[in-house]
């Protein structure tokens, strides 16, 4: 079972992915700080916005085995510099989240975390539950 830290800017879905992930009812919740205590590391999407706080990801990255940068497929602008994923010295995946969305471009989001350096890339939906069995998969096999 590997441990993941999700990074993305805030809305981007990461708190609900892990709600999913977990099988929990989506409830709201803003995330406030660094949340390590399980398989899924959740942050809030500031730290990933701002290069001060950024410096916090780099080291819980640290505590996971697996580094997954999300982008949800409505988000209009990428905050991940291409080629960032070898920075991390684990295995970076990409998560695309909201692919229920009317307006999704699932497929400009994928783009972004290719060019980022993700390997490999889950589409989501934490409301239509697509893509979480795949990406639990990824992570329950040794
Ligand atoms: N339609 C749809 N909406 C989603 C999905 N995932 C998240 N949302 C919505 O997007 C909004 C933000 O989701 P969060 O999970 O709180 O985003 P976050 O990345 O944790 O944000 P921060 O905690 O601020 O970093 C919420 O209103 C969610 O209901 C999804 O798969 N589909
Ligand atoms: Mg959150």
């Amino acid at each position: 079972m590997k441990k993941i830290i999700f990074m993305g800017k805030s809305g981007s879905g990461k708190t609900t992915l892990i709600e999913a992930l977990r099988g929990e009812k989506l409830v709201y919740r803003k995330t406030q700080c660094i949340d390590y205590s399980d398989q899924f590391m959740d942050t809030p999407g500031e730290y990933a916005e701002g290069n001060d706080l950024g410096g916090a990801l780099a080291v819980y990255s640290y505590e996971a085995d697996v580094v997954g940068l999300v982008i949800s497929a409505t988000d209009e602008f990428c905050i991940f510099p291409p080629a960032c994923a070898p920075v991390a010295n684990r295995p970076v995946v990409g998560v695309v989240t909201k692919c229920d969305e009317g307006e999704a471009r699932p497929e400009l989001a994928a783009m972004r975390l290719e060019l980022c350096g993700c390997d490999p890339i889950f589409y989501t939906s934490a409301k239509t539950r697509e893509g979480i069995d795949a990406l639990l998969e990824y992570l329950n096999t040794p």
